[in-house]
């Protein structure tokens, strides 16, 4: 096997081997020739080829939001390395492990003048866990070791993006068949366990008849059967979910902002809870957090293994500890309370299912019915993403089947990578993936598309409304040439030629009467990827959505 010559190159690889970091995803350039030769020769790797590291960084991102472990990108220096920054970033705040590594010149060619050459050390400072400077030298190579174990740790310990900058000299495509190296590989630490009582807390918790569990972005299958039962069955608990939670039960609320849009001051008093417990990443709902902002619960308390947002504004406790040994010290100390918080809630989520139902029979073309034709229709099992920032808010109104995987990049919930971040996760996923995005972010990201991986069950629907549909939907003024211009951004592209040209299967809906058929016909082809462009008026979504809030009363 030939090997680069560059000790550095052969400890970085040496190690990502002994970590388990087996999916490499590289940019060509020459800077870094010595990672792609050290990774690309050595058959322990899955190595991918992709030129736009945008889209690299997505797509290893969405790889490792599947495998639940480090995927590596690999590109050369300058500007490339800034690329991968709207992923690292999304890394960051979605707990994905991403791991960068970057070449670059010897320090003494940094603001010299030379080409391809900008100051790479710690250029991701605030968004990255970690970023390991390694220098160029015989003499430096352990403390390279050292940092370079760092940095890799501290993916897999705390889920999230590291940067490992690698300065290399020319000659850089040298190589050997020796192993000039043998670094040493310090083990990644395990957890800590929570060595406090919980019993305090379960006193307060059985003394209420008002508690609220809020869910946020979780992995499917995150939380043990026998705990989601517990907590449904107990009827001062009310436990709100999202789509991306990948937690459902009868006995949830699983369509917040169906649930309270509707509510006057009187109902949301009533909703208030004493005790809000919270898990999983990110809240997408905004109505529930002005809610809770404005209803403040007595105390909230969060539970993350790494970090806790104050999103409420009323943090009283952060257990840092998993959610499942969380609910394993916790279930065991508490009682149910009788209360009527959970029928009464329960109630009114029966009654705006009906009126939902009923909603959905009287609409015209729109976003909304589109939405309602795909899910009613949607294939079984599935991974689904999604993409910002309409789409993500209308999936969360209907019923999706309970055994779909739902993901969405919801860190900073940019329009700038959910498709390359689609193709990374159906690559790493047994299941065929259905991908739904909105124009713009489709168009934004179009280069995800130009990758040799995508797998021949991956299919996607463009719903293109000729521009940002949520701008329609969010207030302010509709009827200006600034609207059209610089918020809703109106375009007339279709997705059809990119189709053409990246080798996907191309069909499209341009009204009611072809809509049911159409999508069926989507999710039955089966030759190979797919997409299906959806075209809706966008003078009319909006209005048809704003209408819905207010019918389901
Ligand atoms: C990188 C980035 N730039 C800008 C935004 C602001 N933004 C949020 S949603 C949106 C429009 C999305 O439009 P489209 O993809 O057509 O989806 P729709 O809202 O119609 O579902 C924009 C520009 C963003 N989230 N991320």
């Amino acid at each position: 096997m030939k090997l680069s010559n560059k000790i550095l190159s052969q400890a970085l690889v040496q190690l990502c081997l002994d970590k388990g970091i087996n999916h490499i995803v590289i940019s060509p350039g020459s800077r870094n020739a010595p990672l792609t030769i050290g990774f690309g020769e050595n058959p322990n790797f899955k190595c991918f080829s992709i030129v736009d590291e945008r889209c690299a960084a997505f797509f290893a991102m969405g790889m490792a939001q599947q495998l639940k472990k480090p995927v590596a990108v690999v590109c050369t220096s300058g500007s490339a390395l800034l690329n991968y920054y709207p992923a690292i970033a999304e890394a960051y705040y979605s707990d994905i492990p991403l791991v960068v590594l970057s070449a670059d010149r010897p320090s003494k060619f940094i603001d010299i003048g030379d080409g391809q050459t900008i100051r790479q050390e710690n250029v991701f400072d605030k968004h990255i866990l970690y970023s390991a400077n390694c220098k160029e030298g015989e003499e430096y190579q352990v403390s390279n070791e050292t940092e370079i174990n760092i940095a890799l740790n501290t993916a897999i310990e705390l889920n999230g993006p590291v940067h490992v900058n690698i300065p290399f000299s020319e000659p850089l495509y040298q190589t050997t068949d020796q192993s000039l190296v043998s670094p040493q590989n310090v083990l990644p630490r395990r957890p800590e366990s929570l060595n406090e009582s919980l019993l305090p807390y379960a006193e307060k918790w059985n003394s209420s008849k008002k508690k609220m569990i809020l869910v946020g972005v979780l992995p499917p299958n995150s939380l043990e059967e026998k705990m989601i039962e517990e907590l449904a069955k107990d009827e001062s608990v009310l436990v709100l979910t999202e789509t991306t939670s990948n937690l459902d039960h009868s006995n949830f609320i699983c369509a917040i902002d169906q649930l309270i849009a509707p509510l006057n001051e009187a109902e949301f008093k009533k909703l208030q809870p004493e005790i809000l417990l919270t898990f999983g990443g990110l809240v997408v709902s905004k109505k529930i957090k002005a809610f809770l902002r404005s209803f403040p619960p007595k105390e909230h308390w969060h539970v993350d293994a790494k970090k806790a947002n104050d999103t409420y504004f009323v943090l009283s406790k952060h257990f840092k500890i998993t959610i499942n040994d969380f609910f394993k010290s916790f279930l065991p100390n508490i009682v149910a309370v009788s209360s009527e918080y959970q029928k009464d809630w329960l109630q009114v989520k029966q009654h705006r299912l009906q009126r939902h139902k009923e909603y959905e029979k009287e609409i015209p073309y729109s976003d909304f019915m589109v939405f309602s034709n795909i899910f009613e229709n949607f294939p079984n099992p599935v991974q689904l993403q999604l993409s910002n920032s309409a789409t993500i808010r209308y999936a969360q109104l209907f019923d999706i089947p309970d055994s779909a995987e739902v993901f969405c990049n919801r860190g900073t919930s940019g329009i700038d990578g959910s498709t390359s971040t689609a193709i990374g996760a159906a690559y790493a996923s047994s299941l065929t993936t259905v991908f739904i995005t909105g124009d713009l972010s489709f168009f934004y990201d179009s280069n995800a598309l130009w990758n040799n991986h995508i797998p021949r069950s991956f299919k996607i629907i463009v719903i293109n409304n000729g521009g940002g549909g949520i701008f329609r939907i969010l207030p302010g003024n509709k009827d200006s040439e600034h609207f059209d211009t610089y918020f809703e951004t109106k375009h007339n592209l279709t997705a059809e030629h990119l189709s053409k040209m990246y080798g996907l299967s191309y069909s499209s809906i341009r009204e009611d009467k072809n809509l049911k058929i159409g999508i069926q016909n989507f999710f039955n082809y089966s030759d190979g990827p797919a997409l299906l462009e959806i075209f809706t008026p966008s003078t009319v979504n909006d209005k048809v959505l704003i209408d819905y809030f207010k019918f389901i009363s």
